[in-house]
């Protein structure tokens, strides 16, 4: 797998391998996995799941130990396994971590144009830099959104539905073909069970949530002025490139400013219209700041299309 001048991967020997993607599909980490497969053009079957019933689904591919984030049965979870060889357990590769995979992706392939470049001769944009110094920026900022922004993220968003819209959004996120019909159908009739689960799983309280809600406000803040700061040219976080740390933002923080399916992400999430209006004006004030434009921008310029050759996966006779 070498460093080629390609748009997509599907030339290099990325064809001599089957990728294999475990996700909750409307999860913002899954998001950022499933964008950084795109994002490098590499073909994968995605087999989606809902929180609690991704437990059987990853069941076969749980890890030995707990992770340090989420249980052993922790998604996104990226199998790598040679195309002429798939079931031999020795040659596959296991990643159950999202920085994990970008960190593959751009080790191992070309990365695309430059979309955001004025001239053909600005080269294509890998996701980490090959500067020592600058990749150690790159992250220690996605490592921090990994940890401030994603749990965060979570926690607000799952507040908002399970607590004040179960009904109207929450049942919907096992519709829309975020999952098999079998999964959708368990998570619609035992909504309330799950809901309940997750809840304290999450330790999702008036408290909490109202603390998470201060904590991405001041984040968003930092970064907008970072933004508004940085050198003249293209506003990125690292320079004037698109790198691990943007792709790692927008993903993890799409859902506070209104990013949906039609803009790119990877399965239904609800559109900002649905949710009450305090939790309306508060995600319009994020998407309205220098951090939620950037987010929005990364989006409408970096974000893409499902790599070609991409599939959804279904296990259960095609029901799951
Ligand atoms: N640090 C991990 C965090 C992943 C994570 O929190 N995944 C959640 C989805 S939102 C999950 O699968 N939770 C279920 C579980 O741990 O069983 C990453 O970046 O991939």
């Amino acid at each position: 797998m070498t460093q080629a001048d390609s748009s997509s991967n599907q030339g290099s020997n990325a064809s001599a391998f089957n990728f294999t993607l475990m996700s909750i599909s409307f999860s913002h980490y899954n998001e950022k996995a499933r964008w950084g497969l795109d994002y490098y053009g590499i073909p994968y079957t995605e087999y989606r799941s809902l929180p609690i019933l991704h437990m059987l689904s990853m069941f076969k591919s749980r890890a030995k130990a707990c992770p340090t984030s989420g249980t052993p049965f922790v998604t996104p979870h990226l199998t790598v396994a040679p195309a002429n060889a798939p079931d031999e357990k020795d040659v596959k590769i296991t990643m159950n971590d999202s920085t994990e995979i970008l960190g593959f992706m751009s080790d191992r392939f070309s990365a695309p144009p430059n979309k955001a470049a004025t001239s053909t001769s600005t080269p294509p944009l890998n996701l980490y830099s090959n500067n020592a110094e600058t990749k150690a920026k790159i992250l220690a900022l996605e490592e921090r959104f990994d940890t401030i922004i994603g749990p965060n993220v979570r926690r607000l968003v799952y507040s908002e539905i399970l607590c004040h819209s179960p009904k109207s959004v929450g049942q919907s996120l096992g519709q829309h073909g975020n999952a098999g019909a079998l999964q959708t159908w368990i998570w619609t009739w035992f909504f309330f069970v799950f809901s309940w689960i997750l809840i304290r799983f999450i330790r999702v309280t008036p408290e909490s949530a109202e603390r998470s809600k201060d904590i991405l406000k001041r984040e968003f803040e930092h970064l907008s002025r970072v933004l508004e700061s940085g050198p003249p040219g293209p506003a990125y976080l690292v320079g004037n490139e698109f790198t691990a740390a943007d792709m790692t933002l927008a993903s993890l923080a799409s859902l506070l400013v209104g990013v949906t399916q039609e803009d790119g992400y990877g399965a239904w999430v609800p559109p900002m219209s649905v949710f009450r209006p305090e939790a309306q004006e508060f995600l319009k004030e994020l998407r309205e700041s220098t951090a939620g434009q950037h987010i929005l921008e990364c989006y409408r310029l970096h974000r893409g299309k499902k790599a070609e050759g991409s599939k959804y996966g279904l296990s259960f006779f095609g029901w799951w």
